[in-house]
């Protein structure tokens, strides 16, 4: 659990753009073996969703809401020496967001999620156009594609991406989640089979840890 007042200094910190006091912070909860998922949640997260409010209400500038989610996809490298020490299950998944989806630390929390339960994870980033991920899903063959889709008015995008998809590869398992699906899941994905919605890394550590190593 992260303190309101460790939270508020280094939220302080970041709308500084104090880039080098927030590294110390986070350096301090991983020092402390602090969980990752509740570090991503309870500090990036939740400094990001503020951000966003903060920006919506014209409280912040573009340019400290930019600064902030620049030092935050800096301050996920520090995560990376973690990210490799459990037993690897081999499997492999892709991860990208929807092709117009500029919104992608969401993903790469994911793919790291799933890195720290022993999956080979290939994170793309935003906005990857569909013929792009097609093609990389063809040479990669994963056991799993997640995508990512925070902006409503991007479903489109998102459903010609699964159609793709599906229509090279039938079986592939496919997750998706992120912040356009906050109302819960999105009715027209139901037709597509071995397609699941998972609402929080929760949920995706339940679904995608693997307890046969076999
Ligand atoms: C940073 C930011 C940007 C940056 C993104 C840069 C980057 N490198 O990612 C930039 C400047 C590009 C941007 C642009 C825009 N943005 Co913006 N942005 C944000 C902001 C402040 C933070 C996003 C973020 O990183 N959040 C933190 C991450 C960790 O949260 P998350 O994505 O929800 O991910 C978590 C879960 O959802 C889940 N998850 C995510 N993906 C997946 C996938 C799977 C498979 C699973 C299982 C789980 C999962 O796991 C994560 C960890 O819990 C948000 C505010 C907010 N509430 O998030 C606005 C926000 C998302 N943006 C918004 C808007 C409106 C825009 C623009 C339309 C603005 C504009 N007029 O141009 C454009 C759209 C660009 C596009 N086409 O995508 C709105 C969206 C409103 C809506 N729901 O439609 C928000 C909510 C701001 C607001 N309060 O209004 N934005």
């Amino acid at each position: 659990m992260i303190s309101s007042e460790f939270y508020n200094r280094y939220f302080n910190a970041i709308l500084d753009g104090d880039r080098a006091r927030c590294t110390k912070m986070v350096q301090e909860l991983l020092d402390q073996g602090i969980e990752i998922k509740l570090l991503y949640r309870q500090l990036f997260e939740k400094t990001l969703y503020q951000v966003g409010e903060l920006w919506e209400r014209n409280q912040i500038s573009v340019a400290k809401e930019h600064l902030v989610t620049a030092i935050t996809e800096n301050l996920l490298n520090l995560v990376y020496p973690r990210l490799f020490r459990k037993k690897a299950v081999s499997k492999k998944a892709v991860i990208c967001c929807a092709a117009n989806e500029y919104h992608q630390v969401g993903g790469k929390m994911v793919a790291d999620i799933m890195e720290l339960n022993g999956w080979d994870t290939y994170f793309l980033g935003a906005n990857i156009p569909v013929d792009q991920v097609v093609s990389y899903i063809d040479e990669k063959k994963p056991d799993l594609v997640g995508l990512s889709l925070s902006i409503y008015f991007n479903f489109p995008s998102l459903k010609k991406e699964i159609e793709a998809i599906r229509a090279h590869f039938p079986d592939l398992d496919i997750i998706v989640g992120g912040q356009a699906f906050k109302w819960g899941k999105i009715q027209s994905l139901d037709r597509f089979k071995n397609l699941t919605y998972l609402s929080s890394l929760d949920e995706l550590e339940n679904q995608t840890r693997i307890t046969d190593h076999g």
